[in-house]
């Protein structure tokens, strides 16, 4: 029996307070209003933005249903939808692309006015959610919020992809693999021959890794605490791999010292930590260099610095979702990736069913998994 247009009870991963664990209860669903879409989650992948709410480093508004890295199909549309329809598969987009804001207009734009970030609301473009508890409003992340058997998202912020991806691979394209491989294709435009030093190997880290590779960087460096992470990202490109606790001298000047003095052509800061930004700029080649900050900082978190340090030259900026345009890019990302243009399974280490969710992030904390992926 078909469910459009009526309330559809489901199990929902919900956060009550930051530093909680996620309790599985059964929430409702509304169905979707006017350019709005609902979409069965098939899988969703665990990230590190997600934790940062429940460590209480990024603000949001509680309770809330997290999640953002996801493939589902489409239950149902509201009225006016014309780019998916019931049956399609698709990947929720947290960085949604309305088409019609002046940053969807520019070509070198990627941050559309609809974005919930800054100070995020949580709700839907008319102010309200679709997900109950017992009566009461849930918010959700990112436009998106994927933790859920079903969530509703506006139509700007959904992609239909190609209906035979794999849906417990191709999740990570919502958010971790584009993210880090697009920070060095399109937001750094990492040049052949190039050095490159990417501080953090987690799941996006490691995907900057394969970016910096495909765009033919000579030289890569990962840079983590976390000697684990050593192997997978040399098998995934990394030429050599550097942990900050081995060298008593901090660790831009053992670049230097790794460059003959010259620092990095590129570096990444995907951590999402003020001192490693500070560090990952200070890598770099202080004329012609190019640091790009992709973890996310803290809420209301601040950098001083001397102005010197980039007044000669060196550049500094920042990438979302790895500066693709989201709806144009997902799937084009996704028939890349069937067509084997570059792999997944490495970045994938656990999947699971969705109701293990606490264990998930637990191997996350523990610094045990690179991506773990939940299905449903
Ligand atoms: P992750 O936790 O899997 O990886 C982070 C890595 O950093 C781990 O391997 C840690 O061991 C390592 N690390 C931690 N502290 C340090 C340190 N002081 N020095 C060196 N290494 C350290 O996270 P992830 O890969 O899922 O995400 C990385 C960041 O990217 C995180 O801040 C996340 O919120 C952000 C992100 N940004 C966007 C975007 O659009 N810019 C999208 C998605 C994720
Ligand atoms: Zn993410």
């Amino acid at each position: 029996m078909s469910t459009a247009g009526k309330v559809i009870k489901c199990k929902a991963a919900v956060v009550w307070e930051p530093k909680k664990p996620f309790s599985i209860v059964e929430i409702e669903v509304a169905p979707p209003k006017a350019h709005e879409v609902r979409i069965k989650i098939l899988a969703s992948g665990i990230c590190r933005s997600d934790d940062h709410v429940l460590s209480g480093a990024l603000i949001v508004n509680f309770p809330i249903i997290l999640g953002h890295e996801a493939m589902g199909v489409v239950e149902s549309v509201g009225e006016g939808v014309t780019s998916v329809k019931p049956g399609d598969k698709v990947i929720p987009l947290f960085l949604p692309q309305c088409e019609k804001c002046s940053f969807c207009i520019h070509p070198k734009g990627n941050l559309c006015e609809k974005a919930d970030f800054g100070i995020p609301t949580g709700l839907m473009y008319d102010g309200t959610s679709r997900f109950t508890y017992k009566g009461q409003p849930i918010y959700k992340f990112v436009s998106t919020g994927t933790f859920t058997e079903y969530t509703v998202v506006h139509e700007d912020a959904v992609a239909k992809i190609d209906a035979a991806a794999p849906p417990e691979k191709v999740c990570l394209i919502g958010c971790g693999f584009s993210t880090g491989y697009g920070a060095a294709v399109n937001s750094a435009k990492v040049e052949p021959g190039s050095t490159c030093a990417v501080f953090g190997l987690g799941g996006v880290g490691l995907s900057t890794v394969m970016g910096c590779k495909a765009a033919g960087a000579s030289r890569i460096i990962g840079v983590d605490i976390n000697k684990d992470k050593f192997p997978k990202a040399k098998q995934l490109g990394a030429t050599e791999c550097v942990n900050p606790l081995d060298f008593k001298k901090p660790i831009n000047e053992v670049l230097f010292d790794m460059t003959d003095g010259k620092g990095v052509d590129y570096s990444f800061e995907v951590i999402g930590r003020t001192d490693t930004m500070m560090a990952a700029m200070t890598s770099c080649n202080i004329n012609y260099g190019t640091s790009v900050i992709v973890g996310v900082p803290p809420s209301a978190s601040e950098i001083t610095f001397s102005p010197g340090l980039i007044f000669s030259g060196r550049n500094w900026k920042g990438s979302l979702f790895g500066g693709w345009k989201s709806k144009d890019s997902v799937p084009r990302l996704v028939s890349d990736f069937m067509q084997k243009k570059f792999v997944l399974d490495p970045l994938i280490t656990h999947t699971m069913p969705f109701d293990k969710i606490n264990e998930g992030f637990e191997l996350l904390r523990s610094g045990k998994s690179i991506r773990t992926v939940l299905v449903f």
